[in-house]
């Protein structure tokens, strides 16, 4: 009784906007942040009753990531670090719409009696709440709180700004039993970075690699980390500068960030051709995306894109070696004792060129639809899943049993510089493990990581960018009424409905040598994206164009 006077007072001061109806797509919910309100205040309400569900820790995240900041978003951070389980979104959708307070109070009423949830407040659960650097934030922030707060045993803690990673991060380690503050994400990012330096193999002090690397905070919460993360590192041969750190006066994601960068390919505000022969990275606005790009050396704007592909690809040679020589003669018999399932997972926006690379390296390659969920789950099903969105979305996924594995047979953590070459590649491949965040994709963690591979292969920024090369492509969104209307399938790459567009496709895609064309509709935005790839630039653009028309 308490539990639904409180429920219904509470929510009666939230109520839905009129005429805006929500659903919780691939990221979450993501509106303008003046409709927000209402919609953040129940997904308090919807982590709540997934940390009694769950008797865990569970994450609340405000942000609306790379999108403009007047806009702003809100996602649910399961136990494990990962998206909020599938099955719960049409709850979160139900929840967001329903009309009035009663109609609410249904809802939580049903799921309850569904999941066996007990609102009796015999244990107390932690929900941990962050958000962005929109200012927006702060108030959607209090609006979870009381959306928490309104379920009897939830207790919501301000963790403050975060990158959305750094979130998962902590609840993930909380629910392990693992030390997960703020600090300890820094720490362990730090230590297991200085450890795959120290495991450098000598010899390579020629190398090409260049000591300086310029990072694009895209004006947000990824920048500010990153200069603190770098004073932790004390770096020596390696210096990181950091620009649009959004204390400069530019706005987030305007005309900077990791999204501008991989779909417009174009250098970023602050940079410019003085910055020629350095290498260059982008953040996003919650910083759960990275890409790397080399500016033109003249004038002239558009750069030589480094996309998520190109880092899998690096990450995947990289790991390939060090399996290579755990498999050596005399080492632990990785292939007798124990076989070690590798896969790549990529989705249709991944560059056709980078999908032969990796085939021809002999790894398994596999594909799900767009949306980061789908290839974390697939990765989480080998022992090393490698997964990567074009727009540098991604990370490493381990699985318990092969890191116990290394453990077991190779028992020396770091401390094994001197060891046997099998026992540097495991120190390797473990500290890859804890440097690579294992809750979601981190732009932070996976740009150390990619700094920790081009130190080891003695590589530059363009020898990495030449294991092979992009075949040309271009994105396209078209705006429709009803984007719902386009259903895929097979990974998005064939449209079902509605009827004869497919067909039509085919035949304006037969009409290019290495042509490559679909559609989709987005999970983030009113539109269908169109995606081409050909021999040429202008193929591509027209094959683009011509199969945007058929949409229109
Ligand atoms: P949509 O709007 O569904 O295409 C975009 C990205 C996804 C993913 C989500 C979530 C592209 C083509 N799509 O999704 O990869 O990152 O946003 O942020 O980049
Ligand atoms: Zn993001």
């Amino acid at each position: 009784e308490e539990q639904r006077s409180l429920l219904l007072s509470t929510t009666s001061r939230f109520p839905p906007p009129p005429g805006v109806k929500l659903s919780y797509g691939t990221a979450g919910f993501r509106a303008d942040a003046g409709v927000l309100k209402s919609t953040v205040y129940r997904v308090g309400i919807l982590a709540a009753l997934r940390a009694l569900k769950s008797e865990s820790v569970i994450g609340l995240m405000i942000t609306a990531s790379h999108n403009k900041v007047s806009d702003n978003g809100v996602k649910v951070s399961d136990p494990n670090g990962g998206m909020l389980s599938q099955d719960w979104e049409p709850f979160a959708d139900a929840l967001a719409n329903a009309p009035t307070p009663e109609d609410l109070l249904r809802l939580v009423d049903e799921l309850t009696a569904n999941k066996g949830i007990a609102l009796d407040g015999t244990t107390s659960l932690e929900i941990l709440v962050a958000r962005d650097t929109r200012p927006s934030g702060e108030s959607l922030l209090e609006a979870a709180k009381l959306g928490i707060e309104s379920v009897i045993g939830a207790v919501a803690s301000d963790m403050g700004i975060l990158t959305t990673p750094q979130l998962h991060w902590m609840v993930r380690a909380r629910n392990n039993g693992e030390k997960a503050s703020e600090n300890d994400y820094l720490e362990q990012l730090s230590s297991s970075f200085k450890c795959l330096m120290d495991l450098i193999p000598s010899g390579n002090e020629n190398n090409q690699v260049g000591d300086k690397l310029i990072v694009d905070g895209a004006n947000g919460v990824g920048g500010e980390k990153l200069i603190v993360l770098k004073e932790m590192l004390k770096l020596k041969g390696l210096t990181i500068e950091v620009r649009n750190t959004g204390k400069e006066g530019g706005v987030l994601n305007e005309g900077v960030g990791a999204d501008y960068v991989q779909k417009e390919k174009v250098v970023p505000n602050g940079f410019g051709s003085q910055d020629f022969g350095i290498r260059c990275a982008s953040l996003d606005g919650d910083a759960d995306r990275l890409v790397y790009f080399i500016v033109p050396s003249k004038s002239g704007n558009n750069i030589e894109l480094v996309d998520g592909d190109k880092i899998s690809s690096l990450f995947a040679v990289f790991i390939k070696e060090q399996l290579s020589i755990l498999k050596k003669e005399g080492g632990a018999k990785l292939s007798e004792d124990y076989p070690c399932r590798i896969g790549v997972i990529q989705t249709a926006y991944a560059n056709g060129a980078s999908t032969d690379f990796l085939k021809q390296l002999g790894l398994e390659v596999v594909f799900t639809p767009t949306g980061v969920k789908y290839l974390h789950e697939k990765a989480a099903q080998y022992d090393i899943g490698i997964y990567f969105e074009a727009n540098g979305h991604g990370t490493i996924l381990f699985s318990e049993f092969f890191l116990l594995w290394l453990k077991t047979t190779n028992n020396e953590l770091c401390s094994v510089a001197k060891g046997s070459e099998q026992q540097k590649a495991a120190s390797r491949l473990l500290a890859v493990s804890r440097l690579i965040n294992q809750a979601v994709g981190d732009a932070l963690s996976g740009m150390l990581l990619v700094e920790a591979t081009l130190q080891h292969m003695g590589w530059s920024i363009n020898q990495w960018n030449e294991l092979y090369r992009d075949l040309p492509s271009r994105q396209l969104k078209v705006k429709v009424a009803n984007r719902t209307a386009v259903v895929t399938t097979n990974a998005e790459t064939k449209v079902v409905k509605p009827p004869g567009i497919q067909e039509a496709i085919n035949v304006e895609t037969a009409k290019y040598p290495k042509g490559r064309c679909f559609i989709r509709p987005s999970g983030t935005e009113d539109v269908i994206r169109v995606y081409a790839e050909a021999s040429t630039q202008d193929e591509a653009d027209r094959l683009a164009n011509s199969v945007a028309n058929l949409v229109d």
